[in-house]
């Protein structure tokens, strides 16, 4: 599926916001495919479908979620993470798109996992940094995404679960997992 046709299977799914957001993540994804030399085809794709489920109803998400092999471990936290791992569960079925490493970048989006693919952290860190996000600390994430891969995706991580705290969220399993990880092995970058 090029560019277009996968644009075009993804409009309707979307409002104009949601849909110039994802456009965004596309540009972003792939300056970052080029710098850090990560396929350009499965960072096109999985950029332009990681937000495709965003705006179905919760209940749909739940029905698939519980008639799927996807787990039910999903749905004791917030619908907000659902949206990632029901497109890569539909990913195959909906658009015809059978890579693992596509499916496993817009499964693990949101809420990230320990030891992310190249893929997997370049779709997580476009999604964040894109031109229209505003966070704090966003500027410096920004300028660490083309010296640091790792480095930024740790703010990123880190960013977000300060923000969970601060609103008392449950914290995903798999962002935490993310988050020691990164530490992990950027201590030990730092140490050799
Ligand atoms: O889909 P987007 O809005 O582009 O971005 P996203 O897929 O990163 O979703 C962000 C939402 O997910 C945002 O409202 C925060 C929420 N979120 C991310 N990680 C966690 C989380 N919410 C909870 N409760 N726990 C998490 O670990
Ligand atoms: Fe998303
Ligand atoms: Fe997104």
């Amino acid at each position: 599926m090029n560019r277009e046709e996968a644009l075009n299977r993804l409009r309707p799914h979307l409002s104009e916001k949601r849909y110039n957001h994802t456009v965004r993540v596309l540009d972003t994804a792939l300056e970052l495919s080029t710098f850090y030399e990560v396929n350009r085809k499965e960072t096109e794709l999985a950029a332009i479908f990681h937000d495709y489920f965003k705006e179905r109803d919760v209940s749909e998400m739940k029905s698939i979620i519980i008639n799927s092999d996807l787990s039910n471990h999903l749905l004791n936290f917030h619908h907000e993470l659902w949206h990632g791992p029901v497109a890569a569960y539909k990913l195959e079925s909906e658009l015809g798109i059978e890579s693992s490493r596509i499916k496993e970048a817009i499964y693990y989006h949101t809420t990230g996992k320990a030891n992310m693919s190249m893929l997997d952290k370049i779709i997580y860190l476009a999604d964040y940094i894109e031109p229209g996000r505003q966070f704090d600390g966003i500027e410096d994430v920004r300028n660490e995404a083309f010296r640091s891969l790792d480095s930024a995706c740790f703010m990123a991580v880190r960013n977000s679960i300060r923000h969970l705290l601060d609103l008392e969220q449950l914290i995903y399993p798999e962002t935490l997992n993310m988050y020691n990880d990164l530490k992990r092995k950027l201590e030990e970058s730092h140490s050799e």
